[in-house]
């Protein structure tokens, strides 16, 4: 065991539970940490500012909880702040919450959410407060622990406090993670198998330093001002829409929502200036080429920098996403903090050499992309892995070629796989949550709530495969009338595991489920 995860180096900094509580229940929680700083509970607020929390709000919290945060060293330059929310009616699963961005913050929504299924839930600030990754400069302890060792020292501490806590230690342990949330869970997956029984990875991070260099990209070549892109906004829409004219019906239904996009291949002959009776923006010879190498896997000299976009019906997001101010900063920060190690660097110093540096450094091996998950399978671990289909953040391509690349690897078939590691493409899903399809599939508390029946919800799905064998065969989502819940859903469609696709053979514009079928 590693040095940092001695307890003794831990100092609780509070906690907080509620005026309902039961004696017993408030006693042991004080006697967790002696003398308590005890807060509200329903709208907890920290004394020490909202950094760790990223400005998330303070969550209602729906069941009485004993809030522990601790801080622990792990290294002589760096340290951890989690928190763990240990729920009164525990039903004796821990489960580790993954950041997002470059954050950094504790995930107050997230906590509430979880607990309220009564697991106890653990969110780190993985070695930094902030969504800045400022405090990556010449502090490689601090990049390691936001690599990796951050969740390895939050969650092998948790399951000790909360053996300490309840007197018993835990049955099993799960992970829930999106975005860089999701990289978070698949490190673990190949690094740290022993964490987790139960693993559920949306949209992951992969390969992430050459999406950090996919964006200067495009802001050099397309620009950086959202109304004067180089290929304009008009024809990003004008693009999009002859998208869909020709993909959206390849899945059966005209829904206005791609489920496969990997087999959407528009041709885009149609836009080309001058072509007869076209009334809308029209694409140049220069646009027509800056265009589709978006949408293709960009390599130097023999090192993949990205695995590109697919065409997905969401043109348009993808541009005013890359273009946005998060985006940029990410266009930003991982160069001057990371790479280049250059806090004045700018966006007219990059070139393609930094881009390929960038990726090929793949510093403590934050590429996350190592292929061998036999030690997960051989503990009986299980993996969610989900992707949107229209997600303008990380393309679904990322996550189709981690699979394939897992599949290689251990030279196991996609049937073989499903034994351990099952990987759904989410039509109408854009960056982990919401998204014009039946998205909601209990991700998040960032999501419009999906049912608690495990059937529409991955968390309780994970469980299911985890402690009852019962294996997802689809993921069912919701989706909701206008997008609000008090209107209610309007469809719900079971989303198939790769690489099978979802197509309609029922009546009408695909909202009837039964019409929906897995098909190779
Ligand atoms: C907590 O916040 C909610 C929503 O803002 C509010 O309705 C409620 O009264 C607050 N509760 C407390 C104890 O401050
Ligand atoms: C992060 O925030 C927590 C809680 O506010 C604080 O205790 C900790 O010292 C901060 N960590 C760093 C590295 O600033
Ligand atoms: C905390 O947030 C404030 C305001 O956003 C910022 O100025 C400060 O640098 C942050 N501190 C850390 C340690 O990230
Ligand atoms: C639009 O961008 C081009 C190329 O970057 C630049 O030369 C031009 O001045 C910009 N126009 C406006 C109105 O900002
Ligand atoms: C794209 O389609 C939308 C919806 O049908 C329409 O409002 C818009 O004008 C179209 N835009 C272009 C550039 O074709
Ligand atoms: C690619 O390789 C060529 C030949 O070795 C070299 O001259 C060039 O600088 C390399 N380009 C990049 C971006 O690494
Ligand atoms: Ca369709």
């Amino acid at each position: 065991m590693l040095p940092f995860l001695a307890l003794a180096l831990c100092s609780l900094v509070g906690t907080a539970f509620s005026s309902t509580s039961t004696p017993d229940f408030k006693s042991r929680c004080e006697a967790l940490s002696g003398g308590v700083d005890v807060r509200g509970y329903e709208n907890i607020s920290f004394s020490e500012g909202t950094n760790s929390t990223c400005t998330f709000p303070n969550p209602v919290t729906a069941v009485d909880l004993c809030r522990v945060g601790i801080r622990f060293s792990t290294s002589d330059s760096s340290e951890v702040y989690m928190e763990a929310w240990l729920p009164e009616k525990w039903n004796s699963r821990l489960l580790s919450i993954g950041t997002g961005g470059l954050a950094g913050c504790i995930f107050f929504p997230e906590l509430a959410y979880v607990t309220k299924y009564g697991f106890a839930g653990v969110s780190g600030n993985m070695g930094h407060n902030g969504t800045s990754g400022g405090a990556f400069l010449n502090q490689p302890e601090v990049f390691i622990d936001f690599a990796w060792r951050a969740l390895y020292g939050t969650t092998v501490i948790s399951k000790s406090i909360a053996k300490q806590f309840y007197g018993t230690a835990h049955k099993k342990s799960y992970f829930i993670g999106c975005s860089q949330g999701g990289r978070q869970g698949f490190k673990a997956a190949q690094s740290n198998p022993e964490l987790f029984d139960g693993i559920v990875v949306g949209a992951p991070g992969l390969r992430l330093a050459g999406l950090f260099q996919y964006i200067p990209r495009w802001l050099r070549t397309m620009g950086t001002d959202i109304n004067n892109l180089t290929v304009s906004i008009d024809k990003w829409a004008a693009i999009q829409n002859e998208t869909l004219r020709q993909c959206d019906h390849l899945d059966g239904a005209v829904d206005n929502i791609v489920e496969d996009s990997r087999s959407c291949k528009p041709d885009f002959t149609k836009l080309r200036c001058g072509t007869q009776g076209l009334s809308g923006p029209c694409l140049t010879p220069v646009d027509m080429s800056l265009v589709s190498q978006q949408f293709e896997s960009w390599t130097i000299n023999g090192t993949l920098i990205y695995t590109g976009m697919t065409h997905d019906g969401n043109e348009l997001a993808h541009a005013t996403t890359l273009t946005g101010p998060e985006f940029r900063s990410y266009a930003l920060e991982w160069p001057r903090f990371v790479s280049q190690q250059d806090p004045t660097w700018t966006l007219d110093q990059w070139t393609p050499a930094q881009a390929r540096f960038a990726v090929e450094q793949n510093l403590f091996n934050f590429n996350t992309l190592d292929g061998d998950l036999k030690a997960v399978r051989k503990r009986g671990a299980k993996i969610i892995h989900y992707h949107g289909q229209v997600d303008p953040a990380i393309d679904s391509t990322v996550s189709d070629a981690y699979y394939d690349h897992v599949s290689r690897t251990m030279r196991a078939s996609p049937q073989q796989l499903d034994d351990f590691y099952r990987y759904f493409r989410i039509s109408g899903l854009g960056h982990c949550n919401g998204g014009p399809g039946a998205s909601s599939i209990g991700q998040s508390a960032f999501s419009l709530p999906a049912s608690d029946d495990a059937k529409d919800n991955v968390l309780m799905q994970i469980v299911d495969w985890v402690e009852k064998g019962k294996a997802p065969d689809t993921l069912r989502g919701s989706k909701f009338v206008d997008g609000d819940v008090t209107k209610g859903v309007e469809y719900k469609r079971r989303h198939c595991r790769y690489p099978l696709k979802n197509v309609y053979t029922g009546e009408g514009d695909g909202k009837d489920e039964k019409g929906w079928k897995c098909v190779v």
